[in-house]
């Protein structure tokens, strides 16, 4: 029986995946690194001193520890201008009546986001209410893609992986729900999700029935493996 789901925040819940490729474009730019929208996609969903140094293996040249740090401000300032009017707005199609349905099933939801600025954007956008639980990269030591997140996520909601969904944007994040033995869906292009238990392109027109079902169809599927 599914007890809960769990959202990652960039990109499922708000649009603010195309602010954090942004910054990392500027930063690439100043760095003189040719980065892709490719290369964002495997770092998508990574914490952020780890998604430095995967736009650092694109150059041959090397930093010290404080001119990385110094990347890091930069980064998360030209993101933080980027969301500085950011509002309700954002918020991604299908995700607030996918919330109320949850809720009005008693399925219980949590934030589970990589991100240090996870909680202002929440409030920016009004939504801070409507999670039972949120665990974000403050509350970790271990970003994803180690499952701890999430598996934070689900004990303080007293609900099992196993029966828990995961709805995650990154490949990078789903490698993490898969870790922790979570059911997960990928949110976007198959190409990228392929390892998610399902794949949808969007929140859009999910029904009850997608969640509740969500472990039979899953065992069925395996059967036919
Ligand atoms: P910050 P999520 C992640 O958030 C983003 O996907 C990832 O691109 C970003 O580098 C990471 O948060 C850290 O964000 O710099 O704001 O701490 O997708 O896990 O909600
Ligand atoms: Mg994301």
């Amino acid at each position: 029986m599914i007890e809960a789901c769990i959202f990652d925040l960039d990109g499922v819940v708000v649009d603010t995946a195309k602010y954090h490729f942004r910054a990392w474009s500027q930063l690439a730019d100043y760095l003189d690194i040719p980065f892709t929208e490719e290369d964002n996609e495997v770092m998508k969903g990574l914490g952020r001193s780890d998604s430095l140094d995967m736009l650092l293996r694109l150059t041959d040249k090397s930093y010290t520890d404080d001119e990385k740090q110094e990347f890091l401000t930069r980064k998360n300032e030209s993101y933080l201008s980027l969301v500085d009017d950011m509002d309700a707005a954002a918020i991604l199609p299908g995700v607030i009546s996918l919330l109320e349905l949850l809720k009005e099933h008693g399925i219980k939801v949590a934030l589970g986001s990589a991100s240090k600025n996870a909680r202002l954007i929440l409030d920016k956008i009004g939504l801070t209410d409507r999670f039972d639980i949120i665990v974000d990269g403050n509350d970790v030591e271990r970003p994803k893609p180690d499952p701890e997140v999430f598996l934070k996520g689900a004990a303080q909601l007293g609900a099992l992986p196993e029966n828990t969904i995961v709805w995650e944007d990154s490949a990078k994040g789903l490698d993490a729900a898969l870790a922790g033995a979570f059911l997960t869906v990928g949110i976007g292009q198959a190409k990228y999700l392929n390892h998610a238990h399902q794949v949808v392109s969007d929140l859009l027109n999910i029904k009850i029935n997608f969640v509740t079902d969500f472990e039979s169809k899953i065992n069925l599927l395996k059967e036919y493996e």
